[in-house]
């Protein structure tokens, strides 16, 4: 495969950026990253399933856009954007380069390539891995201001961040802030869909952990089933985050004699939908109710009917003190359910990108 044609566009090229989707853990890939960011001309921006991560990724995306004015819209449009693996979850990316498409967009996978942005270029049909092992004889770095640009702004936004999570009433947002901390090195991370894979996406993450959430379609149905299969085929811890109403819908999934006692679930009980109630549209509308499923059920009955420890906290106190005992071991696998304020998580999320501004 020739890719000295693309090589020449890369090399005169000063803003360049990588996007990474989901992947499998990959040190090779990991190192080939590494090697790329040196070049102060290419922004590297990770999605947490991407299962890469350096000081100098981008891995809050949603984080460094949203407070995005008209100047830096402009600034961030790449010349050239170059995506790997899968699915992206970030909406924000989405929004900024449909409306400020990259003069090219090229996609590597050995078999599919998205065109998420509607503007791909080119198809390179090999694997990431095998694509740098090749262009890196090509590609020489390029003097620019595009990187660090944006460096400053990642350190700007986490200050904000960290202020904000620290104060913040407790919510969804906080209990990530505790819950994601809280996991052990080298476990693996399940993640269900909606709001959960969204606010992971929000914070830096453990690096040891590997961080998997079934996206495409992005059904709430089977995370369960998922998290528990995976479990079931390592040795290490494994973790599995969820939604009150997609943990619920797959209950089933904890009909299974061979769940590993170091499997552990958290539902983020909201009350409902949570992510209904923070997508523009429903309550814009006055149609939250018909998107929304306001419950009163619990998990604690079906720790009971299939032998799970069971845990519980609706305060940041209670939180803190069942996370330390969640992870230590035990007898039978656990659930920690955890209780937030359905109305009010939407309004902390709200103002917590508010305050993300300069
Ligand atoms: C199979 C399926 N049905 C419906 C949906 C639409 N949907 C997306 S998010 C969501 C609610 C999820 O609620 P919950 O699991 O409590 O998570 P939260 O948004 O509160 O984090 C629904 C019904 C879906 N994604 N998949």
């Amino acid at each position: 495969m020739s890719f000295k044609k693309y090589a020449d566009i890369w090399n005169a090229s000063s803003k360049k950026m990588v996007l990474v989707g989901e992947h499998f853990p990959d040190e090779l890939l990991q190192t080939q990253l590494e090697h790329l960011v040196k070049d102060p001309s290419v922004l590297v921006l990770i999605e947490n399933a991407a299962n890469v991560s350096h000081p100098k990724f981008i891995n809050c995306i949603d984080k460094l856009i949203f407070p995005f004015i008209q100047k830096e819209v402009k600034e961030f449009r790449p010349d050239i954007l170059l995506s790997l693996g899968g699915l992206i979850v970030s909406k924000k990316i989405k929004e900024q380069l449909r409306k400020n498409q990259p003069k090219h967009h090229w996609h590597v996978d050995v078999i599919k390539a998205f065109d998420t942005f509607h503007c791909l270029e080119h198809h390179f049909k090999v694997s990431p891995k095998l694509f740098f092992s090749q262009f890196f004889f090509l590609a020489n770095p390029v003097e620019s201001d595009y990187q660090q640009f944006w460096m400053h702004k990642k350190a700007f936004r986490m200050m904000k961040h960290q202020e904000f999570v620290t104060n913040c009433d407790f919510s969804d947002l906080k209990v990530f802030n505790l819950i994601l901390a809280s996991i052990p090195n080298n476990s693996q991370l399940q993640l269900g869909n909606s709001s959960v894979i969204r606010y992971t996406q929000l914070f830096d993450i453990n690096k040891s952990l590997r961080v998997f959430c079934n996206r495409g379609t992005s059904g709430i149905e089977g995370s369960t089933s998922t998290a528990i299969g995976a479990a079931c085929v390592v040795k290490e811890n494994t973790v599995f985050i969820t939604g009150d109403i997609s943990f619920f819908y797959d209950s089933n999934a904890l009909w299974n004699n061979y769940i590993p006692k170091n499997f552990r679930i958290i539902v983020v009980n909201n009350g409902g939908g949570g992510i209904f109630r923070f997508i523009p549209g429903p309550k814009q509308s006055n149609a939250l109710d018909y998107f929304e499923t306001p419950h009163c059920l619990t998990a604690e009955h079906l720790c009971k009917m299939y032998n799970f420890e069971y845990y519980t906290a609706s305060n940041e106190d209670d939180l803190s003190k069942q996370l330390l005992k969640f992870y230590k071991e035990s007898k039978y696998p656990k659930l920690l359910e955890i209780f937030t304020p359905r109305e009010e998580n939407d309004l902390i999320l709200k103002a917590y990108f508010n305050n993300l501004k300069e």
